[in-house]
Formats: structure tokens, sequence, C-alpha cells
């Protein structure tokens, strides 16, 4: 019945071809222009574009202008048979965001943060796209004393209110992460936000998009975090990619650190039938040459079918009899001959 499975689709954002600097040095690979970025899609067998809403036009654009500009781009997309997946707006670079958007302590830079999520949306409208992604990257503390938390959460509550009484058709996903860039993150986990989810105007149009790295993070797996917030059929989007312990968000390729992992991941996503696209938030190595700056989304995405191929070749028969027999020492054996291909 190979005809019958299901075909996913793949996404990735334009900063996933990056120029490789991090805190300790500068870039070592040349900055590829955006539209030679969208070319590459097709070619490494992508069909959708995740954005910030600055990757489609600068923030300098004005109300006036900004149909125009967005046009633009999505003419260059529809040309390359792309559509744009999700768009976010990013409220961690601006001056104003330094102490968060959402929560910060200052009216004028919470009003900033609301406006540029109004523009965000409005910008997600005029290029087709209805999931909103929010990574809520600054909206937390360096020490616990510097902000109410009580207060913090009702702020994000508010704000995510806002965005969908703005815009009855939009979706909003949050794309949870303990730390980095701050010491504590309001909204550490999935789990959080879909309890937030609930409380919000609209729970129907309240969910979201994980991240594997982010999960390991929080010291969870990433197939039970999504397992869960597929259960609540609230799971629209994930960014596959794979961290090697508790350290800095590494985006490595999906499936590169831990198989197993991965594979528990695309068993969770076939098995329960996960619609969204199958995202891929990864980085190339700082040692990766020019030449090479895409490889690591290509792997990632070939990593993905061919651990789909393993998920796909389980006996769901055979699973069931060694959970009814209690034996998980003989499953273990069972799953790990797959993947080693035995
Ligand atoms: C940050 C992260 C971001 C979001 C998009 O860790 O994962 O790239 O995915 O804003
Ligand atoms: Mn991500």
């Amino acid at each position: 019945m190979a005809g019958s499975k299901k075909q996913y689709q793949f996404s990735f954002g334009p900063w996933n071809i990056s120029m490789g600097a991090d805190p300790f040095g500068p870039p070592v690979r040349k900055e590829v222009a955006f539209a030679a970025k969208i070319r590459e899609y097709k070619k490494l067998g992508f069909d959708g574009v995740q954005f910030h809403d600055d990757d489609i036009i600068s923030t300098e654009v004005g109300p006036l202008e900004l149909p125009k500009a967005v046009a633009k781009v999505k003419k260059m997309l529809d040309g390359e048979g792309l559509f744009p997946e999700i768009v976010a707006p990013r409220l961690w670079e601006h001056p104003r965001t330094i102490d968060g958007g959402y929560t910060s302590n200052s009216a004028a830079d919470r009003k900033y943060a609301l406006d540029r999520t109004r523009r965000t949306i409005d910008i997600a409208n005029q290029i087709g796209c209805k999931n909103i992604v929010l990574w809520l990257a600054r909206e937390g503390t360096y020490i616990r004393e510097a902000k109410c938390p009580l207060t913090a959460t009702q702020r994000l509550l508010d704000a995510i209110n806002m965005m969908l009484e703005y815009d009855k058709n939009i979706l909003i996903l949050g794309e949870m992460k303990p730390n980095e860039p701050m010491d504590m993150a309001y909204m550490p986990t999935p789990g959080h936000f879909l309890a937030l989810c609930y409380k919000t105007v609209d729970p129907s149009r309240s969910g979201v998009l994980i991240e594997s790295a982010h999960s390991i993070l929080a010291g969870l797996d990433p197939s039970d975090d999504m397992a869960y917030a597929l259960w609540h059929k609230k799971l629209w989007s994930v960014h596959l990619n794979d961290q090697n312990g508790l350290k800095y968000d590494q985006d490595k390729s999906f499936g590169s650190v831990d198989l197993r992992r991965a594979f528990n991941t695309v068993w969770v996503l076939e098995r329960a039938g996960y619609q969204g696209c199958v995202g891929l938030d990864v980085k190339a190595m700082r040692t990766t040459k020019q030449a090479d700056q895409t490889r690591h989304l290509a792997n990632s995405r070939e990593i993905f079918l061919k651990v789909l191929d393993v998920v796909r070749s389980v006996d769901d028969k055979v699973v069931e009899s060694f959970r009814a027999e209690r034996d998980y020492e003989g499953l273990e054996l069972y799953i790990m001959k797959k993947l080693m291909g035995k």
C-alpha cells in the first residue's frame, strides 16, 4: 500500500542558511541574498518557507508601502511553487525589546511589541499565511525579582487575546524554550503554553509549534511533548533538530545526536497522523564550507525520510505482543535492530 502513505511536506527558514557567526567569532561564510535562498528550497526538496516578519520586509517599510513590498516576496514564492508556512514577529533584536516585548516593564516597549505583532499579522495576511509563531525569546528574566511573574502571565494572555481578536482567521502557535537568551522563560515548555491556550478568547485557534532542541533543553523528550500536544489536537508545526545535552541551543541536524530519539519523534508524528509541515530548524556547523552551506538541511530531510522508512517497517502486532507480555527487553532489541537495519 505504498501509494496510500502520507507524503510529508518540508519547510525551513531563511535563517537556516547562515554565515556561521557565534558569540565568540565573526561570520565565516559569505552572506547569501534572500532571493538566492528562496531558489534553494525546491532543489533541496522543500516546499514551505518559515519567516520572521523582517525576513519578508524590513521594519523600516511604512504601512503604505507594505502591501507592495510583501507582494514582491509573494511573487517570488509563487514563482518557485513555494508556500509561506509561518510568520513570526522578531521581538528580540530591537532596542525596545531588550527587557522583553509583551512582558516588558516599560509601557512604551510593550506598545512597540503589540504594534509590531499587528504589523506581522498584516504581513502574514498579505503573503497568504495563517500561522503566527511566537517564540517568546525575551519574555522572562535574568533575575527573578526583575518582573512580577503574575503580571507577566496576564500580559502574555492579553497579548495573545489581542492577536486573536485583531484577526479572526489566524492561528497562534507558541514555540516554547526554557532558556537562552533569558536565564528563565515564563513559558518554558509547550505544556505551559497549552494551559494558556485554554484561557484565551479562542482556544480553537491557540496551539503550539514544538522544537526538539527546546524540549531537550527542558529535560523533556520531544516525542512525548509532541504526543501530548497531538492529543490536544494542537500540534500545528514542528522544528525538528537535535541537541547534545543541556547546553546552548545547538540546532544540530535531525537525528544526528540520538537516532532513537529521532525514531520516537517520527513514530509519534506518523502514528498520530500529524498534518503539519516538517520544519527543520537546523544550523550548519561553523566549520562548514560555503559550498556545503545547505547540506545540513538536505541531510536532515534525508534522515527524516530514512527514519520514516524504519518507522513504517515496525510491525504493530509485534510491538503489541511485546507490550502484552511486559517484555520490554525484547521490545527494546526489536526497535534497536530496526535502527541498526538488522
Ligand atoms: C530560537 C528558535 C527560533 C524560532 C523562530 O531558538 O528556534 O529560530 O524557531 O523564531
Ligand atoms: Mn525554532
